[in-house]
């Protein structure tokens, strides 16, 4: 069986994804020590949604955010529960922060264990942005991510990105309303915090979320205004 197949069964039709494969050995937090290697998937994001939320989030941006973070863990719960029925072993991480994930250690760092967009970049689906987001090669920023982890090597594996392709642009640093880039270039050796204010866009997401409705926090500008993808 090749786990390709497997993957590419639980897409949705009419939608477009970008499907990597990485291989992870040593780059993974210990408790995700008995595996190895990862399967990333990113779902396109809808292009009038991103290109209405130049300026600030709204409501539709907002939906669209939830319903894709559904339809990414059904995924790729889907695909870990079927790859598991077969005798790999494989572990679905969620698109997004749970109840569990809330804990001191995130409070301090609004870091987790795991980054889908590290297994982006070594499965060679794109680099890290100025904005610190994957820009993908197809759709630039403009897709949400999910990843599966399993325990035997995929054969398939592109070349991993290294590093950033922004160049001169700097649209992301000059319309951040948080002012949370620094305008760095990221590359393997890059910490976050060395072109990118967390806090800071925390911060802004709470504000600019608040507008929509009580406890929403997003923003998104950096994914919108990113020339990379925009069509
Ligand atoms: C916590 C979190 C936040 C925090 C902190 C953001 C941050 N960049 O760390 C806050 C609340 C501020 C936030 C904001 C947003 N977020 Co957020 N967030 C997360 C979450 C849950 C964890 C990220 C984390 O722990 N980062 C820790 C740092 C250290 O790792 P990292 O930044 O992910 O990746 C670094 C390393 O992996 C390293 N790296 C990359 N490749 C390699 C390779 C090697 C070999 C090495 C050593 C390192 C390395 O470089 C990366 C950049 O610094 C992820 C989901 C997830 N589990 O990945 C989503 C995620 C990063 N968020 C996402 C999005 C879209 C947003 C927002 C646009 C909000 C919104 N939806 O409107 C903003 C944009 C922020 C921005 N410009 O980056 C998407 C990004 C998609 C993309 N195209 O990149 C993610 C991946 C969710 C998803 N499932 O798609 N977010």
């Amino acid at each position: 069986m090749r786990i390709s197949e497997t993957v590419e069964k639980y897409l949705r039709s009419g939608r477009d994804y970008l499907i990597g494969y990485a291989d992870l050995r040593n780059l993974l937090a210990p408790k995700y020590a008995p595996y190895g290697y990862g399967i990333v998937i990113g779902r396109r994001l809808d292009d009038p949604v991103i290109d209405a939320i130049e300026s600030g989030p709204n409501a539709d941006y907002y939906n669209l955010y939830r319903s894709v973070n559904t339809e990414l863990a059904e995924i790729a719960s889907g695909i870990s529960a079927e790859l598991g029925s077969k005798g790999i072993k494989a572990f679905d991480i969620r698109p997004s922060l749970t109840a569990k994930d809330r804990n001191e250690h995130f409070d301090q760092t609004l870091s987790l264990d795991f980054s889908h967009k590290m297994v982006a970049t070594r499965a060679g689906l794109g680099w890290i942005g100025k904005s610190g987001l994957l820009v993908t090669y197809e759709y630039g920023p403009r897709v949400r991510l999910v990843s599966v982890l399993v325990d035997r090597p995929l054969d398939y594996c592109r070349e991993p990105v290294l590093t950033s392709e922004c160049g001169a642009c700097d649209q992301c640093v000059q319309n951040c309303p948080a002012k949370a880039l620094s305008g760095k270039e990221w590359d393997i050796t890059t910490k976050r915090e060395e072109f990118f204010d967390a806090f800071a866009c925390r911060e802004k997401c709470r504000e600019l979320g608040g507008l929509i409705g009580e406890g929403i926090r997003l923003c998104g500008i950096c994914v919108s205004v990113c020339p990379v993808g925009k069509h």
